[in-house]
């Protein structure tokens, strides 16, 4: 038989552990580095593409780590592609989806690195593939979590002068409500009316915690609560979407499609915040956006905080949904303290700029991957 030059040769799947620019404190792991877990998949002639599946904390945060991410590729979804035409995209996400169950963030990786494969051969940038850009640049919210109430409000003014962000997401959670809540409205008092103030709980509360402290947080004008109580009480987030008049946004509950299409079903959220790796990949993304638009809710484009080769992913499928009210919060890249693309992202004005190139329209910078990859010693990527 005849093996068309469209046929996919490798996949490699690449761990990078990066520091943080400072300590990430959520209420599930504090974060002082961040683990990248990246997939390349090249043909045999030689168009190559990139895909990330990078997640927080170990297992702390989903059900998937960047070693098993790296593991469920490497043994079990890669022999899906190789050798099949990487033309044939449709069919293979079908195979992939067919060939494993559950794996979202790594099915994602593949997921973006076909499409980054496909757009490049087609000439156009990613988001054409997935219903074409109706903007090129997005909102990005930055998260305060140093730990220190005086530190983020430095780290918030510093933002503002340099015009990066005027939008602030706190982690809140680990401590008690009352002394969270008192953080929280300190920031907001000191930003008063220069930028909006949101929180993330990451299923840190019950109910009736959750309903003491948003009571308060909603009074001192704090504008979207994240994620209040865990993924398995979706009645208990349903009853304080109803209570509270500031809206109440879905993360973790939202495990793709049908968790979206559950939620929406059930008045459980009023903001649906579209993660591609969460999701199950970008189409799986842009399905709960859909889902989300149908039932007239509100979007959020979010992160895992990605380097900038999921950043950008997310971005492309962000830049195509009709509304984006509550804008994203893409800034993982500027977590690290290493840039690992050729090009670093444009944050400029307080917006992600997206690149026009065709396929994801930003390249790794393979000596750099050479140098900081966990298994430094394997051969050279090129
Ligand atoms: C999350 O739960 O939203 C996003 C921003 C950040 O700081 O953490 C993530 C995860
Ligand atoms: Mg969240």
């Amino acid at each position: 038989i005849l093996i068309p030059d469209t046929a996919i040769d490798t996949v490699e799947t690449i761990l990078v552990d990066l520091p943080t620019i400072r300590p990430h404190q959520l209420s599930v792991a504090t974060m002082r580095s961040q683990t990248l877990a990246l997939v390349r998949i090249r043909c045999r002639d030689g168009l190559e593409g990139w895909g990330e599946a990078t997640t927080i904390g170990g297992l702390q945060y989903g059900e998937e780590s960047p070693e098993s991410v790296k593991t469920n590729i490497d043994r079990h979804l890669a022999p899906l592609l190789l050798g099949e035409d990487a033309r044939g995209l449709g069919r293979l996400l079908v195979k992939l989806r067919r060939g494993a169950r559950g794996n979202r963030f790594a099915k994602c990786a593949l997921e973006t690195a076909l499409l980054d494969i496909q757009a490049q051969r087609l000439g156009v940038p990613v988001s054409d593939l997935l219903g074409g850009r109706v903007r090129d640049s997005l909102p990005v919210a930055w998260t305060l979590a140093s730990g220190d109430t005086g530190r983020d409000i430095d780290e918030a003014e510093d933002m503002l002068e340099r015009r990066r962000h005027r939008v602030f997401k706190l982690k809140i959670g680990l401590r008690a409500p009352e002394d969270d809540v008192a953080h929280v409205l300190a920031i907001r008092r000191a930003l008063d009316g220069r930028a909006g103030v949101r929180v993330d709980v990451n299923q840190a509360w019950s109910e009736m915690q959750a309903e003491r402290a948003i009571a308060r947080l909603q009074d001192g004008g704090v504008e979207l609560i994240e994620q209040p109580v865990p993924r398995e009480h979706p009645a208990a987030l349903a009853r304080l979407a109803r209570r509270f008049e500031v809206p109440i946004m879905a993360d973790e509950s939202l495990h793709g499609p049908a968790d979206a299409n559950q939620l929406a079903r059930q008045d459980a959220a009023d903001v649906f915040a579209v993660k591609i790796a969460q999701s199950g990949g970008l189409f799986a993304a842009r399905q709960v956006a859909e889902i989300a638009a149908v039932n007239g809710l509100g979007l959020y484009g979010g992160t895992m905080l990605e380097g900038g080769i999921g950043t950008i992913a997310s971005a492309q499928l962000f830049a195509t949904f009709e509304q984006l009210d509550w804008g994203s919060e893409l800034f993982g890249p500027l977590l690290l303290t290493e840039e690992l693309l050729t090009e670093p992202l444009c944050y400029r004005d307080f917006e992600l700029h997206l690149p026009s190139g065709p396929g994801l329209g930003v390249r790794p910078d393979l000596d750099k991957l050479a140098a900081l990859r966990r298994d430094r010693s394997s051969p050279r990527l090129h």
